[in-house]
């Protein structure tokens, strides 16, 4: 049966040699100039990395080796990690390796459970995630294979390996963060007939058909979404250390459980039960006006609005919106989604701040996984986790194949940007 191992093996010589003739032909090509403001505003809109797995286009939204997201949307998590890793989807046979071989290597350690057990009944469910990713660091394949003095050439077999122990264990893992946080009863073992995805839909307690088909669209949606956003670009340079891939996705996810990033999803549910909680029920679009103007008033951002590179609706968005009119379209969560929808952009453009006034991924995930009965907000992020997990370590799994050097780029000072200005004297 052939693997995705092998199926990678044949297409890194190409890529190697692919970039190789690129930069002896063309190294020296400008591709990106940087102003002060971009210095000291993000680093917005600045081309300095690359990212070979996916795409986003302001306007036309995520693209995944070139497959607008849209596109994707039935397919499985584990044809979208084959996807993004070897660039295309997988035939039958290799689909059904990649299954078996993610479920092989499914089981948790104890110890894991243990730690997970031991923390405080407050901690944040994404403290408990990270914290179990570190603690698994001890498997790591890559941190032993470089002591034991591996070539550069080969750094990206480990990083492989690690990453796919890491993604096998990652739906267990989540789900029991979700029972043992929530007090959820006994931990439940995964089913060798489901696929990766689905077998998360089934560790969290709901087996029904709708559920287990939202966590897949919700596990292929949220999977990669280039370089440059605050998680991969953390894993990047983290694993560019040649850290391994439990530090550097431990990493990114710290940085996915901040508000503006992966934690808006915990926000906008907020949001939403906030504008039930007002008006008992959802609002008519003159009410929600209402609300958003006193969020942007009191100095708030309206989560799940705005994107720091879309600048369309985000098609993700449109996924999941397609997803609850179909399946729960009177759910009084849904309907608030869909109210802020057509009245959220107009009033955010009145506004005037925000680049982009349109919905981005997290605006209606919560309230779809809210209809399921997943109600802890403060679990959403996790969720998101399991998920852009792929792109993580199909993002550094593809940087040490490369043989990607230590991210490096060069600080300069307020006083140097003076300088850069300053008048010469008597000018
Ligand atoms: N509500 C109110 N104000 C907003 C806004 C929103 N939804 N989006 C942007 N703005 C404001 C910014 O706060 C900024 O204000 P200041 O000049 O006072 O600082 C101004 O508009 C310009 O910002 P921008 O250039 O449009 O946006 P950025 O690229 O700086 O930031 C963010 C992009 C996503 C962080 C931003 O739009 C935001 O805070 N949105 C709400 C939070 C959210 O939904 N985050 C999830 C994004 C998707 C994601 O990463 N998911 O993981």
């Amino acid at each position: 049966m052939s693997t995705l191992k092998e199926a990678l093996a044949k297409r890194i010589p190409e890529w190697r040699k692919e970039i190789a003739d690129l930069l002896a032909a063309h190294g020296d090509t400008v591709i990106s100039q940087v102003t002060m403001r971009q210095a000291y505003g993000g680093m917005r809109g600045v081309k300095g990395l690359v990212c070979d797995t996916s795409l986003v286009d302001p306007y036309k939204g995520l693209t995944i080796r070139g497959t607008p997201i849209d596109q994707l949307a039935d397919r499985s998590a584990e044809e979208i990690l084959f996807l993004l890793l070897v660039g295309e989807l997988p035939n039958q046979d290799e689909l059904k390796h990649l299954k078996q071989n993610l479920f092989v290597r499914s089981e948790v350690p104890d110890y894991v459970w243990k730690i997970l057990r031991d923390m405080p009944h407050t901690a944040h469910p994404m403290d408990m995630l990270i914290t179990a990713i570190t603690t698994l660091e001890e498997e790591s394949v890559f941190r032993r294979k470089y002591d034991e003095g591996m070539k550069k050439d080969e750094y990206w077999e480990p990083a492989l390996e690690d990453s796919l122990n890491l993604l096998a264990k990652l739906p267990a893992l989540a789900a029991g963060v979700y029972r043992i946080r929530y007090d959820k009863g006994d931990l439940i073992l995964p089913d060798p007939k489901l696929d990766w995805a689905a077998n998360y839909a089934h560790m969290l307690g709901n087996d029904t058909a709708d559920f287990l088909d939202l966590m897949r669209l919700y596990m292929v949606l949220h999977s990669d979404h280039e370089g440059g956003n605050v998680s991969a670009f953390t894993a990047h340079v983290v694993a560019s250390a040649l850290s391994d891939p439990y530090y550097a996705v431990a990493a990114g996810l710290a940085g996915l459980a901040g508000p503006l990033h992966g934690l808006a999803n915990q926000e906008c549910l907020k949001f939403v039960l906030g504008v039930i909680d007002r008006f008992g029920g959802a609002p008519t679009p003159k009410q929600m006006e209402e609300y958003t103007w006193e969020v942007l008033n009191s100095g708030r951002v309206v989560p799940g609005y705005g994107h720091a590179v879309l600048r369309a609706t985000d098609p993700r968005f449109t996924a999941f919106h397609a997803f609850g009119k179909k399946h729960f379209p009177d759910d009084p969560a849904f309907e608030t989604v869909a109210v802020g929808f057509e009245v959220i952009p107009k009033v955010l453009q009145e506004h005037g701040k925000a680049a982009n006034p349109w919905p981005n991924v997290d605006a209606g995930s919560g309230a779809i996984l809210h209809h399921y009965g997943i109600t802890e907000m403060r679990y959403y992020t996790v969720l998101f986790s399991v998920s852009r997990a792929m792109g993580m370590c199909s993002q550094l799994v593809l940087s040490r194949a490369m043989g990607e050097p230590i991210t490096r780029p060069k600080s300069v000072s307020t006083a140097w940007m003076k300088d850069q200005v300053a008048q010469p004297a008597g000018a």
